[in-house]
């Protein structure tokens, strides 16, 4: 077989040739390249209000803002947080910020003043960017962060913050003439993800991470636009990995427009969708559930959409056939990959109808598969850990190498925690996950983070939470608890819960007390025995 190199036994490749890496372009540099052919062409366009920049536009902007940015003090290395919903001054921070050789790290708008507060501190933010919305949470977790300085809002004046548009203002003057970033160690962008185990860590992403994965996909059949035909709608957040990078970034260096929405609202998301032409929608599988079910669907002219693409999460063969046969699509594919990649290892291409697979190899990328315990690599239709090789792999966990020599070897071979094989076509199939994670539509909930908040609960003796499957959302958090206190409830615990973390996060699979929590010999929480129990 042409993906299997004899050489390398084991070693898979993609059935492409390498492309070029350079290895020398700033994640912005790359990204924002063309932008002066693009010109007055729509870049991104904010789907409630209308508002809209242009690509020149947005190159100003970026360069006003990174030059602010340096007014305030800001230099290389420094942390930026963005904490908002999808709109397109988004683009605008998170350019800026790395054109002048700064990090974004970005968080979810959902989080609590205490989740924030965590980011925020680990990163070592030094300025947050927001919404008004969701202003009052960043002040409340500023009280908890000395190292944050300042909080900057979208839109409307909130009071003890400063207006983002005044930074706009700026004229440019200050942008730091040349940068020296060295593109294969310095920090680009820093999302957070629990990886196998353990709490959420920071991802650290260098410049050279991102541009890779970008010029691995903006391959033909891939993720290559047609910039005076594509618009694609940004509802996945810009936050998460995929937003970040197969929106945000994607479409831009491609110069496609981008029209986003803040958060999902079925007709907010169709009409969108039909007066915007959008005709590429990447989504995840609960929205994949929705435009194959939902009555409301119907209501609206989708005839345009050609492109359908999920990732995140397993979209199944049954869901694929439904949505296949509501909205007839010329594509309707998977992609695979995780935070730790940049993201994308896997994607389905265009033209091969491929239902239930996640890809095959992107170029530029090594895969293996490995007995879970022996470590022997595998071969074709054998499940075994997936494993990933190539320039998108992330540097490591930030000040966490227990974690990142936990997950890379010493080889460089990044282990997923997933569980997959690959049939004769190269196509790879995930079954299963090895690691502790629990997606909420497809969104990470890491167990140990919720036990944490449980355990500070004073009925809780001891709590292990597992993903139970759920229709809808793929997977959703359920606790086993031992009670401390012969009076806790379950209503109470959930409760408990919903009052400490964002709303993805709560226990909508519920409470299941228990005389006591399955462990190993080591200590460690046997989850596959209580996933095997909540099956029966
Ligand atoms: O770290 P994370 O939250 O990262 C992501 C990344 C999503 C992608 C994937 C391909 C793209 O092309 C893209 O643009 C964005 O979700 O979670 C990583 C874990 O999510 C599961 C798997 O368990 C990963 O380790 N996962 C991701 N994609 C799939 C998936 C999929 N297609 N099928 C099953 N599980």
């Amino acid at each position: 077989r042409s993906f299997s190199s004899v050489k390398n036994p084991g070693i898979l490749k993609s059935r492409f040739p390498d492309g070029n890496i350079p290895g020398n372009e700033t994640l912005t540099q790359y990204v924002t390249q063309h932008f002066d052919d693009y010109g007055n062409d729509v870049a991104i366009i904010n789907g409630v209000t209308g508002e809209s920049y242009t690509y020149l536009q947005l190159k100003d902007l970026i360069r006003r803002f990174g030059s602010a940015l340096t007014r305030l003090g800001f230099k290389q290395h420094d942390v930026l947080a963005v904490f908002s919903p999808n709109v397109p001054e988004y683009a605008i921070a998170f350019f800026g910020a790395t054109s002048v050789g700064g990090v974004v790290t970005t968080a979810n708008p959902t989080y609590t003043a205490d989740e924030l507060a965590h980011q925020l501190r680990h990163s070592n933010a030094h300025y947050v960017i927001t919404v008004p919305e969701v202003a009052e949470t960043v002040k409340a977790a500023k009280y908890k962060c000395p190292n944050v300085k300042e909080i900057f809002v979208i839109g409307s004046d909130v009071p003890e913050c400063r207006s983002f548009s005044e930074l706009l203002e700026d004229d440019g003057l200050a942008f730091p003439a040349d940068v020296p970033v060295n593109v294969t160690e310095d920090v680009a962008v820093l999302p957070y993800s629990s990886g196998t185990t353990g709490l959420p860590k920071g991802v650290v992403l260098t410049n050279n991470n991102i541009v890779a994965n970008l010029r691995q996909i903006i391959h033909k059949g891939m993720l290559e636009f047609n910039r005076h035909e594509d618009s694609l709608i940004a509802q996945l957040p810009f936050f998460h990995i995929y937003g970040m990078v197969a929106v945000l970034s994607c479409c831009l260096r491609q110069g496609v427009k981008i029209v986003t929405i803040p958060r999902f609202e079925p007709e907010l998301y169709l009409r969108v969708i039909q007066d915007y032409k959008v005709n590429r929608v990447m989504m995840v599988p609960p929205i994949a559930l929705f435009l194959s079910k939902h009555p409301l669907v119907d209501q609206y002219d989708l005839s345009h959409v050609k492109d359908l693409m999920c990732a995140a999460a397993p979209m199944g063969i049954n869901l694929t056939m439904a949505l296949r046969d509501r909205l007839n699509p010329q594509s309707l594919r998977q992609g695979y990959g995780l935070t730790e990649t940049s993201p994308v290892t896997h994607l389905c291409m265009e033209d091969e109808f491929a239902p239930g697979a996640v890809g095959v190899i992107i170029p530029n990328t090594e895969i293996k598969v490995i007995h879970t315990e022996t470590g022997v690599a595998l071969g074709e239709g054998e499940d075994g850990e997936i494993c990933v090789r190539g320039p998108q792999v992330m540097k490591g966990y930030l000040n966490n190498p227990e974690a990142t020599a936990g997950c890379i070897d010493a080889e460089g071979w990044f282990h997923t925690g997933d569980i997959g094989h690959y049939d004769d076509k190269g196509y790879f199939y995930i079954v299963d996950r090895l690691k502790e994670l629990i997606k909420y539509k497809g969104l990470q909930v890491a167990p140990a983070d919720l036990e944490a908040v449980l355990l500070g609960h004073p009925g809780v003796q001891d709590v292990a939470v597992i993903g139970l499957p759920d229709d809808e959302a793929g997977e959703v958090p359920k606790a086993f608890i031992v009670k401390k206190t012969d009076d806790v409830t379950e209503q109470e615990i959930v409760d408990y819960v919903a009052g400490k973390v964002a709303p993805f996060k709560k226990l909508r699979g519920g409470v299941e007390f228990v005389k006591e929590i399955p462990k190993s010999a080591s200590g460690k929480i046997l989850r596959r025995t209580l996933r095997d129990k909540s099956r029966i």
